[in-house]
């Protein structure tokens, strides 16, 4: 086995290196599962695709990014003094932000020795024979160890932009979740988006106060509240560092993770009075503590529609043009698509520069050399920015060719739907896990503390099959079938289900429509505690 040393070099590209943990990628998920790992005392090697740490934020540089989560929640807290010594100045922290979150991380915990960048791994086998993993990366190079860790993502594979005509374009084309890291300068064009979601309602604002005029092409109107972020005064920082402790445990017993509540009432159960001022309260707070209104949002539709009647009155304040505000009215579920934060999207509708364009009622034709076609009229553009999102949860993992026992493909075994025990092992692929996978409660959920769950639970499971002697540990099939049952049951049981979203794979065509997310951080955290305690049950261990 060569020493990490050895192996930390650039030339280890092209050589061959033995390590007991590989994991793939570097975003908050990578770099805490290292450093765990490494304080166990494995040999731990960290591939990661892009020039630097950071993962989703290293990548989605578009203007206006910023996380929906706050930022004193969006953070670790493994580490009480990094939780202390780190301060946020927003209360939502942009992408820079985060950015340098990651990096000072990576250089507090003296991570960046055990990884290595510009490395996509494109293979990982599992050699039966030899009980270890094979990873292969672009260039050719091959490691091998025992454990194989993903740490990938849950949106971090840009939907591609399939219209008829993309290359025609003659002026550039931008995806949101592939921005260029020099920035780019709209001042003076004509600019197109094409997406409502989350990245596009963070960044219409911002583009259109630089563009000569803004195209906005909307299939899906999204369900928008205020952000109202706002600086971190150094007086609520101290206030929140002092409660920390108890403000996460808090958060642990939430459904999402997050510090606020959903409260314990339904939404039907109260006066019209009542209900209008408990949206009006947490449409004053601010962020997506909305969904949290009322206890039956998700599963109760005369419920949500409730809520959907409150925001949409919201935008009819708002917006100026009747029609335009009639057109960015959702007419789905609040919450079954994620619930966008904004700063001033709303108000953008109103500005003389700026055009929504409605594609339900004038679809889009194709893209020509100046621009694209909508409803039959052309639209002459400079650049075009796509919005369009990701391969939500299974991407980043069906892209890498990853086989198990007996050569058996995980794309071709998800070709359905994702399949796995915890979201975090798959049968017939042992010693492998999958960091926030499909069937856990990742994207549903606040991801930092998710994240940490999962390491520690990855970390302690690892370390105790050394200290038992055991070499190999794999979901059974029956304990798979029966997550996979369980994850599609608690999700028949809501409203999610109702809405074409990124969590079904709706918005990738061809993609099987399964909801992927375990809904419940509470009773999910209990069980992983459980199988542990019990020895593992529902694994094989030999
Ligand atoms: P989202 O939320 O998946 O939004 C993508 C948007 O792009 C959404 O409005 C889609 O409409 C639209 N879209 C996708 N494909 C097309 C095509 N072919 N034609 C027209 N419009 C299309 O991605 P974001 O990057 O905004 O946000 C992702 C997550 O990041 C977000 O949920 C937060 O968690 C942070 P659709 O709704 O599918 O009709």
């Amino acid at each position: 086995m060569q020493t990490l040393s050895e192996t930390a070099s650039p030339q280890a590209r092209t050589g061959s290196a033995d390590f007991d943990v590989i994991v793939v990628g570097a975003g908050f998920a990578g770099l805490y599962m290292l450093h765990r790992l490494r304080g166990l005392g494995f040999s731990v090697r960290v591939l990661e695709a892009a020039s630097g740490v950071g993962g989703t934020w290293y990548w989605n540089r578009y203007p206006g990014a910023r996380c929906d989560v706050e930022s004193v929640e969006y953070s670790y807290q493994f580490s009480p003094e990094l939780q202390q010594e780190w301060e946020w100045s927003e209360r939502y922290a942009t992408q820079p932000e985060l950015l340098r979150y990651a990096n000072h991380v990576a250089d507090r915990f003296d991570l960046r020795r055990d990884i290595q960048f510009d490395l996509r791994v494109t293979a990982a086998t599992f050699d039966e024979a030899a009980n270890r993993w094979t990873i292969v990366t672009h260039d050719g190079a091959r490691l091998s160890a025992t454990y194989c860790v993903t740490a990938t993502g849950c949106l971090s594979v840009p939907n591609e932009p399939k219209f008829k005509g993309t290359e025609m374009f003659a002026g550039p084309t931008y995806h949101t979740g592939r921005w260029p890291h020099e920035g780019v300068d709209f001042t003076g064009q004509r600019v197109g988006i094409i997406g409502t979601g989350s990245s596009a309602v963070q960044s219409v604002p911002i583009i259109a106060g630089q563009a000569e005029h803004l195209y906005v092409f909307q299939r899906t109107p999204s369900f928008v509240v205020p952000a109202r972020n706002a600086p971190l005064s150094l007086s609520e920082q101290v206030a929140i560092k002092a409660d920390y402790p108890a403000l996460r445990a808090l958060a642990k017993t939430r459904r999402n993770g997050l510090f606020c509540e959903t409260r314990d009432v339904s939404a039907l159960g109260v006066s019209d009075e009542e209900r209008e001022r408990a949206y009006r309260e947490r449409w004053d707070r601010g962020g997506l503590c909305y969904t949290g209104t009322f206890n039956d949002l998700l599963i109760d539709s005369r419920a949500n529609e409730t809520a959907a009647d409150f925001l949409r009155a919201r935008i009819r304040e708002v917006v100026k043009d009747p029609a335009t505000a009639e057109a960015l009215s959702p007419r789905t579920v609040v919450g079954g698509k994620r619930l966008c934060i904004d700063i001033g999207y709303y108000e953008t509708f109103n500005r003389e520069n700026v055009t929504l364009i409605d594609l339900n009622k004038a679809p889009l034709g194709e893209i020509t050399r100046d621009g694209l076609t909508a409803g039959g009229k052309p639209y002459r553009l400079d650049s075009i920015v796509f919005a369009i999102g990701f391969d939500a949860m299974t991407g980043a993992l069906t892209r890498i060719d990853i086989r198990g026992r007996g050569g058996a493909r995980l794309a071709e075994k998800w070709a359905e739907g994702p399949r796995t025990y915890l979201g975090l092992s798959v049968a017939g692929f042992p010693n492998l896990f999958t960091i926030t996978g499909p069937g856990s409660p990742s994207v549903l959920t606040n991801m930092l503390p998710t994240i940490e769950q999962h390491v520690d639970w990855v970390a302690e499971c690892i370390g105790t099959m050394r200290e038992r002697n055991f070499r190999r540990i794999e979901a059974t099939q029956n304990a798979e079938t029966a997550w996979v049952a369980r994850v599609n049951e608690i999700a028949a049981g809501t409203l999610f289900p109702t809405c074409n979203s990124w969590y079904l794979g709706a918005n990738i065509p061809g993609k099987p429509r399964v909801f992927m997310p375990y809904i419940g951080f509470p009773p999910y955290v209990e069980e992983c505690n459980e199988i542990a305690a019990s020895g593992y049950s529902g694994f094989a261990l030999s």
